[in-house]
């Protein structure tokens, strides 16, 4: 997430409207949110800190339990998103405007699209792009022979997969009940909960609603925990190299207190624009370094391993999205599949309030292709050209990445694909740069979104508390402590994995609470002239036929 989420769109959009000045309790912390919470992640994460031998051996029991007996969950859960958002997209629901019968888009067709892809992608992709291949090239699906290669062919056409339509339709699927329940339904609150209450009613303000809030406080927490459990190694080992300095568990922790310095002074000094400003310089600079590398690698290599995966993944997508390999004994898609679909799902109401807060005056079926089709190519360009790039090094034989990845894990194997870059110390530099800032966004947005969920009846417009951001801000840094302490890739996924099981009961509610809301208010279009399909001229809409 590389950007500044919910605050970006309020500070440039006029509110749709205003909180009423008379509710004092707005800005109140919801302590029926908040303290549970708080306690069951510093519950979990003390005694992660202080013990991780035990630590490990609860992951490797969560991991297998979750991926054990759900794994098949998240993937039918990942196919029917898919299949639901295209059928809503084509459907006459498709039509339906995200807002009143005055509401245009505030933004530019091209900067609301960029907007949502800086805001759903960040450190990760820049890692994974790198590497996913490596893994899959050694470790395929399908019974394919390592190192063969169909197993290079499916190593690319797999992070594609993983980047491609099912992680956006996941990301897309909860901002629209959000902005249906903001714009259409006029209601105020920035809780998930809010936009469930089409199924929940009124038990959305009781403990139904605080069950499902604080459901999505773990997803936020866990997925983001993912996120820098992942970019404190490795911007470490990239610093360390840079500096000579050897990788350690103190060079962590340094890495770790620069970020939670960076982004606490953001959250208590109010920086939201600063960061903004800086994310939009750091797509800049992940797009200049994805162009330097196309250029100054294999191109044709790139071009036509992204037009064979495309095509692979289009043949097989059906396969690839079900494939719980039920008498082989492959973990492949528990390893992989589940993670992904897990850590997007993690991510997905902070991406859906912060889609929602930018999307007024858009149709539904703008937004589901705005996501599927404009996400999915923005993340296929990256694992095209780095994962072309790190594949060609491996098959070509100029560089073992997969031995570097199996030494050094991901920050070794990034180090050393891009040592062989030309400039390689000030390609390394500005990458080090880059990881930086996507993570500082991150965690600015998720202690943002986690303190406006945990806040009593926030308007959209309003800023929750800075001792509440920063008491978020602190916990997430608290988890990524744990994450390293844990260390290795299995801790990281369990982290997102176990969270976003519950999520996925939350996903269907909203899912739920959106059709019946679209039911309803269909049936009354006639009466609501902001709901009707696009005709040519709005008078005509406000007839009653
Ligand atoms: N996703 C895209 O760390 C990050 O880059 C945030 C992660 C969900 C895998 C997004």
């Amino acid at each position: 997430m590389s950007s500044s989420a919910p605050k970006t769109a309020s500070g440039s959009g006029s509110p749709t409207r205003e909180p009423r000045a008379s509710h004092k309790a707005r800005d109140e912390i919801d302590w029926r949110v908040f303290l549970p919470s708080v306690l069951v992640i510093a519950g979990l994460i003390i005694p992660i800190i202080l013990f991780p031998e035990s630590g490990e051996a609860a992951v490797n029991a969560a991991f297998a339990f979750a991926t054990g007996n759900f794994g098949w969950l998240y993937l039918l859960a990942g196919f029917s998103v898919v299949v639901f958002l295209i059928g809503l997209a084509f459907s006459r629901y498709g039509n339906v405007r995200l807002g009143g019968p005055q509401d245009t888009p505030e933004f530019s067709y091209f900067s609301w699209v960029a907007m949502i892809f800086a805001g759903g992608i960040g450190i990760a992709i820049v890692n994974w792009a790198w590497v996913e291949p490596i893994y899959y090239f050694t470790g395929p699906p399908f019974d394919v022979k390592a190192g063969s290669d169909a197993a290079a062919e499916w190593a690319l056409a797999y992070g594609q997969f993983h980047w491609g339509l099912t992680p956006w339709a996941f990301y897309c699927l909860p901002a629209i009940p959000i902005a249906y329940s903001m714009y259409v339904r006029n209601r105020p609150g920035v809780r998930l909960s809010v936009a469930s209450s089409g199924v929940l009613g009124k038990r959305a303000d009781g403990w139904w609603g605080v069950l499902l809030d604080a459901v999505v406080v773990f997803g936020i927490v866990g997925g983001v925990g993912t996120s820098l459990g992942l970019a404190v190694p490795l911007v470490s080992r990239l610093l360390g190299d840079l500096l000579g300095i050897e990788p350690s568990f103190a060079l962590n922790l340094g890495v770790l207190l620069i970020w939670t310095a960076i982004f606490s002074a953001s959250v208590w000094f109010g920086l939201a624009k600063g960061i903004k400003i800086l994310s939009d310089i750091n797509v800049i600079l992940a797009i200049a370094l994805l162009a330097f590398t196309f250029i100054a690698g294999p191109s044709l290599f790139m071009v036509e391993g992204w037009v064979n995966s495309l095509g692979t993944m289009l043949s097989s997508f059906v396969t690839m999205s079900l494939w719980t390999d039920p008498v082989g004994d492959s973990t492949f898609w528990k390893d992989w599949t589940v993670f992904y679909w897990a850590w997007w799902i993690a991510y997905a109401p902070m991406m859906g309030l912060f889609v929602a807060r930018i999307s007024r005056g858009r149709t539904i079926r703008e937004l589901i292709i705005a996501e599927l089709v404009f996400g999915s190519l923005g993340c296929w360009v990256f694992f095209a050209v780095w994962g072309g790039y790190a594949l060609d090094l491996q098959v070509s034989g100029t560089l073992d990445v997969a031995a570097a990845l199996s030494d050094g894990g991901i920050p070794g194997a990034v180090s050393a694909i891009l040592a062989t870059l030309p400039f390689s110390e000030l390609i390394t530099a500005s990458f080090i740069l880059l990881c930086f800032i996507f993570l500082a966004t991150t965690l600015d947005s998720s202690a943002y979104v986690l303190a406006s969920v945990t806040t009593r009846e926030l308007s959209g417009y309003q800023e929750p508390k800075r001792s509440v951001r920063l008491t978020w801000a602190f916990l997430i840094a608290g988890v990524g402590v744990a994450l390293i302490q844990l260390g290795g890739l299995k801790a990281v996924q369990t982290s997102t994995i176990v969270v976003a099981l519950p999520m996925i009961p939350v996903l269907f509610i909203l899912t739920w609470s959106l059709v019946r809301w679209l039911r309803q208010d269909f049936a009354r279009k006639v009466l609501e002239p902001h709901l009707v399909l696009e005709t040519p001229s709005p008078r005509d809409d406000a007839k009653p036929r």
